[in-house]
């Protein structure tokens, strides 16, 4: 509550002339910027089940020829920033888009920051920055700021792909802003097949790659293989989780947001601590609820959701006999770099 004074205590003669000199009495608006304890957050936990999506998706994709819509997206936008303003959280926006096979989203580069974790369908590529990745199922590929992409399809089914962006935290900051380019000429190399195995880097001879972004596209069967190989070394540890690095430096593989791969064993429960950045679960293969103190959802195959930050996770794996995978999107890099990542095992406040 604001104990403070409020705005009405104030005479209206005053403050309509601070008003119209654009000034603003701090005292009643203190307690709303700064809350005691815990901030406030728009974001509210939302559930986007996969199933509800692709129907209208596939629509869209009969509504709106390509061409008209460079990227064919239906934004999962959460209510509690209000629809208009298509993002998820504060800094993450997330999108299903969709090509059909012989179409082609032009080349373009923008500020913000893009992964995308396909959903559905083989024989489309992305091609970013003269490398060209192919799409398959729970592939991870990164179109960070600044990098020429476009993407096509020479396959015979829709294929579906997931997009998150820091978006949001661009548009905010006032940095938001794209260029079209031209179709791109493929280079050779491939990021996955020079960085194949953890541990060993290429070196030409005189030093590293000094590529900001070495590796483009990371395969989910190599992700799915370090987890389950994990998982099998150590039973000890309950989260089975790899993060997605640069392997030259073991960095986060962008700047703002961190993408994550987990493992939910046969009837595991994983209990997740209150953390400060808000957190996007999409399910890669099984099923798993995820559940707050206030709610849960249950997520089956190509579901997503979205949980605000400060807000203590529990995951369940409900089946007996099949490991749950998920990909995890958080902004984590963000807070960890702003020195606000904040971890509240007891959910009461540590402040950094
Ligand atoms: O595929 O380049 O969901 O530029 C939003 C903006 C996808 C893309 C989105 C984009 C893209």
């Amino acid at each position: 509550m604001n104990d403070l004074g409020r705005l009405e205590d104030l005479p209206a003669d005053y403050v309509a002339e601070l008003r119209a000199l654009n000034l603003v009495p701090l005292w009643p608006s203190l307690r709303g910027v700064l809350p005691p304890n815990t901030p406030t957050r728009q974001t509210q936990a939302t559930h986007w089940p996969y199933k509800t999506i692709k129907p209208l998706l596939l629509k869209a994709g009969e509504l709106t020829p390509i061409e008209k819509a460079e990227r064919r997206v239906l934004v999962l936008a959460n209510p509690g920033h209000t629809l208009e303003k298509m993002q998820a959280s504060a800094a993450m926006y997330l999108g299903m888009q969709l090509l059909m096979p012989g179409e082609w989203a032009p080349s373009h580069r923008h500020t913000p920051n893009a992964v995308r974790m396909v959903v559905e369908g083989e024989g489309a590529w992305t091609t970013v920055d003269g490398e060209r990745c192919p799409m398959s199922r729970g592939d991870l590929i990164l179109t960070p700021t600044g990098l020429w992409h476009e993407h096509g399809h020479d396959g015979s089914e829709p294929v579906i792909w997931l997009d998150v962006l820091d978006l949001p935290l661009a548009y905010y900051l006032e940095v938001s802003y794209h260029l079209n380019g031209a179709r791109q000429d493929t280079k050779p190399g491939q990021g996955d097949r020079a960085y194949a195995r953890a541990g060993v880097v290429p070196t030409p001879v005189f030093g590293r790659s000094g590529k900001r972004y070495p590796m483009l596209r990371y395969p989910w069967a190599d992700a799915k293989a370090a987890l389950e190989s994990l998982a099998a070394d150590r039973p000890d540890v309950d989260a089975v989780q790899v993060t997605y690095v640069n392997p030259e430096t073991g960095e986060d593989v962008e700047n703002i947001l961190g993408f994550h791969a987990m493992m939910l064993r046969p009837g595991q429960t994983l209990q997740l601590p209150a953390r400060s950045p808000a957190a996007v679960y999409h399910v890669i293969e099984g099923a798993a609820r995820v559940a707050t103190e206030a709610q849960g959802f249950d997520l089956v195959a190509a579901d997503t959701c979205c949980i605000p930050g400060y807000t203590a996770t529990t995951l369940t794996n409900a089946s007996a006999s099949a490991a749950a995978f998920l990909f995890i999107a958080d902004e984590s890099p963000l807070h960890r770099k702003l020195g606000v990542y904040e971890v509240r095992p007891d959910n009461q406040p540590h402040m950094p």
